[in-house]
Order: C-alpha cells, then structure tokens, then sequence
C-alpha cells in the first residue's frame, strides 16, 4: 500500500482555487439514482426513536421493544431523540470540528496519514492506483482502548478540542451502552454477553469535511459502505444535508431534524443477531456552495472477542450460524485492507449455502 501515490494533502485547499472542473481522480462515472418524490411518493424519512420511550421499557417485554427491533430489521438506522447528552456538550462540540478544520492547512498537516497507516487526517486511502478518491478530507483515530491511542493525534490537539472531545467521548460512550442493552434485549441476545462484548470496547472516531464542489454530481463525498462497528453514533455539525441510506435498493436521502442523532447498526450487530438485524448501506453526497461537516463515532466490540452470532440467541434460536467468526482485531484489519465497497465486506463474512451443510 505504500508505494501508492496517496493523496493526503487536504482536498479543502484544493477546492478553494477549482472553479469549474473536478479533477479526474475524483469523478466517478456510475452513479445509482437518488429516490425522488412526487405528491403520490413523498420522501420516506428514517424512523424516530424517543429515548424516554425506550428507557422506559427496560428490562420490560413491551412494544416498544417490538419496534426497535423491527426498526433495527427494517432499516438498521434511526434518528434519536431525547438522547440525553448535554445540550451545550454537544454545541461546543460542534463548534470545535467546525475550528478545526478552519486551522490553517500547516497545523492540519500535522496529523497527516502516515503511509500504510489508517489514522489522521487525509484523504481516501488507496488501495489501487487507479481508484477514485471521495471528495471529502477526513481525520480518523482509535480512542480507546487508551494504550492504541496515537500519541501524535488526539493528545496533540488543541486543548479546547481535547477536553471537549474527550467530554464528548464518554457521555457519548454511556448512550452507545445503553442502546447496546436495549437493542441486544430487542433481539433476545443475553445482557451480559452484551456487556462481556462491548463494555471497555474499541472506540473511534472521525471528523468528515465536504468541501463544496463545483460538480457535485460527478463525485460522491463518501463512497457506500456499511460500517463495521456495532453501532455508529453520527452528528451533522454544519446543518448542510448529505447523508443519504439504500433501502430496498433505492438511495433515500436523510434530514436531519435538530437536536438528534442518527444511529447506524453496523455489521458486527447484524453478525451477532445472525442477520435479523440489517447494517444499513450508507453514503454521502456534497453540495455546490456550502461546505458539509460531520462526526462519527464508532462503538466496537473490545479488539479481543469474536465477533459471531451470539451464542445466548443462537442456543434460544436453536438457528444456524449465518456468518463466520472472526476476533475483532482480525476483522478490523481486514475491513481497513479493502476499499469501501457497499457490503461486499460483510458478504465475505457471511457462511455459504455450501459450507452450511458442511457444519
Ligand atoms: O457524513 C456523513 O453524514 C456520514 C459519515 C459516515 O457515515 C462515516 O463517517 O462513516
């Protein structure tokens, strides 16, 4: 990988001096349409979760329950409501992103991608030469466990962004753990083998910038994928649209409403609910004159558990695996050592007709 000609400059100054054309690297000639609605089809919206509700529901078989489950089987992503981390938590956070990526390029490039490497700040890493670059700069690091954190990265920051991140970090890590619980109940996996999974897991975290684009139909800001997380938590930190989810094979874009999250089930949660659960194909487009900010946040399993269908469901199921086991640490590394690539990563994870008959 490092012998490729990657491109971690910043793409933000890049598009500050293009006034008409997009460089060929970045166009990407097949693009799947986008959902459009009439007066008999209106747009579809995600589903919304009130939190309140579902607090309300712990330890409790209700149809609340019921809903998350089907929301999670149906769609696998929702925006959440009364989440509960501190309103002005999450504004001073958003205030931070936005200051970081107006520093000056020089400080930015401090956190450069290193080559071979998969955390800081760059641009799309390549895997082949001739793959087509996102339009967006990216910073991604690991945040925990502690001792995987990059001394050059998050303990560099300026200070205001450390402290707020790591505020942000922790309350955020408290709802991920909750809605864990609440969505293994949904599904009949075991609380504690919930806990066993995730409690102390791999936590990280990326801050994405969509420059505007003078031809924001060529490119895409974020290639489709699935995550490969648990759960991702996301946060729209400028306002400006972009998001967009593949639901029944069609692209549907995502509005944000104020004060919400929105929640991905990513594949390791489709894995352990040995498929009832759906980890949502996800995307991004970018706009002609507005920049888009946003933060993810990805909850993990811890990087030594196997990432299989749960065995509590499995035994209450009687049902066979569906997907392979794989350690987390592995199945991190092989989800970093392939291109984006809607949910061709989980597809290899999945057990052919085959092989099942072989078990
Ligand atoms: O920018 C967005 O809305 C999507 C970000 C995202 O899905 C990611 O960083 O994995």
């Amino acid at each position: 990988m490092s012998s490729l000609q990657q491109s971690h400059e910043s793409l933000q100054e890049l598009a500050k001096e293009l006034k008409l054309v997009v460089p060929n690297r970045y166009v990407q000639e097949t693009q799947e349409s986008t959902f459009v609605s009439n007066s008999s089809s209106p747009l579809p919206s995600i589903p919304l979760i009130d939190m309140k509700d579902l607090i309300k529901m712990l330890g409790s078989d209700t149809e609340q329950l019921k809903n998350l489950r089907s929301i999670c089987h149906e769609w696998g992503i929702f925006q959440l409501v009364n989440h509960g981390v501190d309103k002005l938590l999450v504004e001073e956070m958003k205030k931070e992103v936005v200051e970081f990526f107006n520093l000056p390029v020089e400080e930015k490039l401090r956190y450069k991608l290193k080559a071979g490497e998969y955390e800081g700040y760059g641009q799309t890493i390549l895997h082949t030469q001739d793959q087509k670059v996102d339009w967006a700069d990216r910073f991604y690091m690991i945040t925990n466990p502690l001792h995987r954190r990059k001394s050059h990265l998050l303990p560099q920051f300026p200070p205001m962004l450390r402290d707020t991140m790591e505020n942000y970090l922790h309350e955020v890590q408290k709802l991920a753990m909750t809605l864990f619980s609440l969505i293994g109940q949904a599904v009949d996996i075991d609380k504690n083998e919930m806990v066993d999974v995730f409690e102390n897991g791999m936590q990280s975290v990326r801050m994405n910038y969509y420059p505007p684009c003078p031809e924001p139909d060529r490119v895409v800001g974020l290639s489709p994928h699935s995550d490969a997380t648990g759960l991702t938590i996301l946060l729209q930190v400028n306002d400006v649209e972009g998001l967009q989810v593949k639901k029944d094979g069609v692209w549907i874009p995502v509005n944000f409403l104020p004060d919400t999250f929105v929640i991905n089930i990513g594949d390791v949660l489709e894995i352990m609910s040995n498929g009832v659960y759906n980890s949502i194909e996800h995307k991004a487009t970018v706009n002609a004159t507005k920049e888009r900010i946003s933060l993810a946040m990805f909850f993990n399993p811890k990087l030594e558990a196997e990432v299989k269908p749960a065995k509590s469901l499995r035994m209450s199921t009687g049902k066979v695996p569906l997907y392979r086991t794989l350690v987390m640490e592995q199945f991190l590394k092989e989800f970093f050592s392939c291109k984006l690539n809607g949910k061709t990563f989980l597809e290899k994870m999945k057990i052919g007709d085959d092989e099942a008959h072989e078990t």
